[in-house]
């Protein structure tokens, strides 16, 4: 061992550290401030911090090659080499460029989030939240078509500055010795980029048959509500008719493909709204939930500091995020709540990050992130699988007379929202990727993603889409530069988790009926894996949390897996796939 080197290592990464937990914290702050007043002042500031951030980030990773890694510690090998790996978007060195890149993201994420339509019969321009009702709940051809039409068109104003960020920030990524920004984004899972491929293709593989099911059931059930002329029995499902504007999650649609003969059921929503419940209420749900298993209540900045409701008076980000400002517990969620069954889980979700970050806080600066990013995106929407009829009946949102449809009815409901999920946040990527690597130019845009969310998805848009428009735009991920393999991931952790959990807490019975609920063994192991935050490999904290140590979708498969024999006894005679 060679100390002084050794030291040398030391003493760097303890500069580095200080500076960009500096540079962080203006700029989360930066960032606040923009997130919840868009104005062109709060977008230039924010475009100027996060520039500094990247920046100086680039240029100590540069510096970090300096020394060597054999002569440091197994902790200093892998501060150096994340250090490399700490941001999703890396900017050219040129200061001039720099800017010009965080400008055009935060100007995407304006265009984005201004974007209004007026639906059809209406007099004034509705905003993302009010289409996605409209989407959620009409019948009408129509009207779906109307008002996806309406809100895709945001995504024609995004092209150009998405031409040219795929182009900076490749440029960027290629300063750092990376082959494109796609290359970067899939190294950051403690394995080679193609590796890292060939794992979410295997994973894929391993539900695409349950899908598939699922996708043959709805339009089976679709085509007899709507009509063979409108669904045809062979082919992709109409995007506009599945109940989301990204046909991302299908479970708005769970009333009219609802088993047949099912209970007249439970419906969350109607209890939320028929107790008046308000916004801030409805995280209190959520945090009680985390305070059950042995987690600490939220700080009181929390509840002072967040943005629980859209403003009347000024332009926002509504999509929901948590926030962690200051890396020690200034933590915060924004979101624009509303009263719904679907906010209920997307509050557990966002928490789950807030309870993550808490638990990272005292690892080293960089290590204060998740195992990997889908580990972040898992562990809120773990929790809320112990949403169960039973839970809600002991909360007292639901009261002991409700009836709830049967298990089929319920893994039904469950299936519409997690595995129609599973081929999108797939697709999404796929189709960055070869955005970033060049293989798709921007002449075809347009054609690939819809291309790309057919062969996945098996859905089609309504009408024409030609290379005018810029449909993968119109998802909030595409232009405020998210990546977005991690939900994939997340959606197939997540039950991995929760069975883990389960197990933990030692309860018995089928994985989909069993909730965590009041259980301190379930939240110490859950503990001892959030509390690692980023300083071990992947596998390590999924070992701390499940024993395994291979991402797998048999907790997923085990889960569903009474809905699966019901769905193929449903599909016989079906014509399966598209
Ligand atoms: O963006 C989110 C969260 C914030 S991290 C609300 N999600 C993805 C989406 O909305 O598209 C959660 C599930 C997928
Ligand atoms: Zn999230």
């Amino acid at each position: 061992m060679n100390e002084g080197l050794s030291s040398g290592v030391g003493a760097f990464l303890h500069q580095v550290e200080s500076r960009l937990l500096e540079l962080s914290r203006e700029a989360q702050r930066a960032d606040w401030v923009y997130s919840t007043y868009i104005s062109p002042d709060s977008e230039s500031l924010a475009s100027r911090a996060n520039a500094r951030l990247i920046g100086s980030t680039v240029e100590l990773a540069k510096e970090s090659t300096r020394f060597p890694g054999v002569r440091s510690s197994p902790e200093e090998k892998r501060k150096l080499a994340l250090l490399r790996l700490a941001l999703p978007l890396i900017a050219p060195s040129d200061p001039s460029e720099s800017e010009e890149l965080t400008s055009l993201v935060a100007a995407m994420q304006s265009a984005y989030s201004k974007g209004r339509h007026t639906p059809l019969g209406a007099t004034e321009p509705v905003d993302l939240q009010a289409l996605s009702r409209i989407l959620r709940e009409s019948r009408d051809p129509a009207t779906l078509e109307d008002a996806w039409t309406g809100w895709y068109r945001v995504g024609r104003g995004i092209r150009p500055a998405f031409t040219r960020y795929v182009e900076l920030a490749n440029r960027g990524s290629r300063e750092l010795g990376f082959t494109d920004t796609g290359a970067m984004w899939r190294s950051k899972y403690d394995m080679p980029p193609d590796a890292f491929s060939s794992e979410v293709e295997r994973l894929w593989e391993q539900v695409r048959p349950l899908y598939r099911s699922l996708h043959t059931y709805v339009r089976k059930r679709l085509r007899a509500t709507y009509g063979e002329a409108v669904v045809p029995a062979e082919g992709p499902i109409p995007a506009h008719l599945l109940g989301n504007m990204w046909a991302q999650s299908w479970n708005g649609l769970y009333p009219i493909l609802a088993p047949p003969g099912a209970p007249s059921e439970f419906d969350l929503t109607n209890a939320l709204v028929g107790r008046k419940t308000t916004p801030e209420e409805m995280v209190r749900y959520a945090e009680r939930f985390f305070v059950s298993i042995g987690l600490d209540p939220l700080p009181a900045s929390f509840w002072e500091r967040s943005m629980l409701s859209r403003p009347r008076d000024r332009e926002v980000v509504c999509h929901a995020s948590a926030w962690d400002i200051d890396f020690a517990d200034d933590i915060r969620i924004k979101m624009c709540i509303e009263i719904t069954a679907e906010d209920f889980q997307v509050i557990h979700h966002e928490l789950g990050h807030n309870y993550y970050q808490r638990a990272y806080a005292r690892q080293p600066f960089l290590f204060r992130e998740s195992a990997h990013d889908g580990f972040h995106e898992a562990v809120g929407d773990a929790v809320a699988l112990s949403i169960t009829p039973e839970y809600l009946t002991r909360i007292g949102l639901a009261a002991a007379d409700d009836r709830f449809p049967d298990a089929t009815g319920l893994l039904l409901q469950r299936a519409l929202e997690k595995i129609a999920f599973l081929p999108f946040g797939f697709a999404v990527d796929r189709w960055r990727w070869r955005v970033f690597s060049g293989e798709i130019g921007p002449a075809e845009y347009n054609r690939t993603w819809w291309e790309t969310v057919r062969e996945y998805q098996g859905i089609t848009p309504p009408g024409e889409r030609g290379e005018a428009e810029f449909d993968p735009g119109a998802k909030y991920h595409v232009p405020s530069n998210v990546p977005y393999m991690r939900y994939f991931l997340a959606h197939i952790l997540q039950f991995q988790f929760h069975r883990a959990l389960v197990r933990a807490a030692g309860v018995a019975g089928p994985l989909h009926a069993a909730s965590i609920y009041g259980s301190h063994e379930a939240g110490a192991r859950l503990r001892t894996m959030l509390e690692l935050g980023q300083s071990r490999e992947w596998p390590d904290a999924l070992e701390a949390l499940t024993g395994e140590r291979r991402m797998d979708a048999s907790g997923l498969l085990e889960y569903f897996e009474p809905l699966r024999r019901w769905l193929d006894e449903q599909n016989r005679g079906e014509r399966a796939g598209w």
